[in-house]
């Protein structure tokens, strides 16, 4: 029997379904979806197995212009997602004409690897519209071949995941066969609290949060947690908590439903609120919340 391993990566701007798609293909939530962009702010790998493949995808970061070190080292991100790839999945969506950055553009133009253009969430157009789109990218990307999705409804990804099969080299599996992905439990829990935040607080406040997970003990019964929730100034840290703590309260009750859920265990959460100034702008503190590659 040959086996077939390799990598793909999932690239793109911010919102057009990078991380849904990811989901889509693993069958788990790995990944944390909102309609915010730069919800995702790693690079993250989903394996599937199979008997004769492993597919190790990988997702991204919205290709954006960076504002400090914390963009940076999300395009860092996004950089290496070029290096290693097997196959370069492109996603846009119905409605987008061009790559927000010239630059990845030219690198996904040239790129020595098959690019496959994935024209995402096509169950909001029409079909001229979707051959409309079709035939925009097919001249403006003629080396790719262009594969039309919905990924939030599951359309067409099984179709794309059969492409991917055909054009990965034969190799062994690069990860024992029951791993599901890179991270590690705690890295879960903070994403599944930040998306809480991302979701439940306004404008600037989600972009100056990062969680930390200090304690993870997993005993028969019930996970215990402690996950500090990181802000940069202390205005900030009133909004998070409140008034009488119900904010705080909220992103815990709904934070531990889906942490339950993804562990398939009771949970205990406990969330503390902290002050860490300016820590998107320093390096130090970059690389201990894991930014640093
Ligand atoms: P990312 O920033 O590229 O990772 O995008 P996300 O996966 O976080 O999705 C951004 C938003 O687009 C979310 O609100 C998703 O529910 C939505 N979305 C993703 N895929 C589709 C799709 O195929 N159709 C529709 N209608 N919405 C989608
Ligand atoms: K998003
Ligand atoms: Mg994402």
């Amino acid at each position: 029997m040959t086996h077939k391993a390799g990598f793909v990566n999932i690239i793109g701007n911010p919102n057009v379904g990078k991380s849904t798609l990811m989901n889509a293909f693993v069958g788990e939530r790995l990944s944390i979806i909102t309609s915010k962009a730069q919800t995702t702010r790693h690079r993250i790998l989903g394996i599937v197995n199979g008997e004769d493949f492993q597919v190790i995808l990988s997702d991204t970061p919205g290709i954006i212009k960076p504002a400090h070190d914390l963009h940076s080292s999300m395009m860092d991100f996004v950089k290496s997602a070029f290096e290693d790839a097997d196959v370069l999945l492109y996603l846009v969506e119905v409605g987008e004409k061009e790559l927000k950055d010239e630059a990845f553009f030219k690198r996904i133009k040239h790129a020595e690897i098959p690019v496959l253009l994935l024209l995402n969430k096509i169950d909001k157009a029409n079909q001229q519209q979707v051959e409309e789109h079709m035939a925009h990218w097919k001249e403006k990307l003629p080396t790719a071949e262009i594969i039309p999705i919905s990924a939030l409804e599951n359309f067409g990804v099984r179709e794309v995941f059969d492409r991917i099969l055909e054009l990965l080299p034969v190799s062994p599996p690069f990860y024992p066969k029951d791993t599901l992905t890179d991270k590690p439990e705690r890295f879960f829990v903070n994403e599944i609290i930040r998306e809480k935040i991302l979701l439940y607080y306004k404008k600037e406040i989600p972009y100056s949060v990062e969680v930390d997970t200090e304690e993870f003990f997993e005993e028969e019964q019930i996970i215990r947690i402690r996950s500090i929730i990181m802000v940069e100034r202390e205005s900030q840290k009133g909004i998070i908590i409140g008034h009488k703590g119900a904010a705080l309260k909220r992103v815990g009750i709904e934070a531990r439903k889906d942490l339950e859920k993804f562990f398939g265990k009771q949970i205990h959460l406990e969330t503390v609120v902290k002050v860490n100034k300016n820590w998107r702008s320093n390096l130090r503190q970059l690389k201990r919340f894991g930014y640093n590659q």
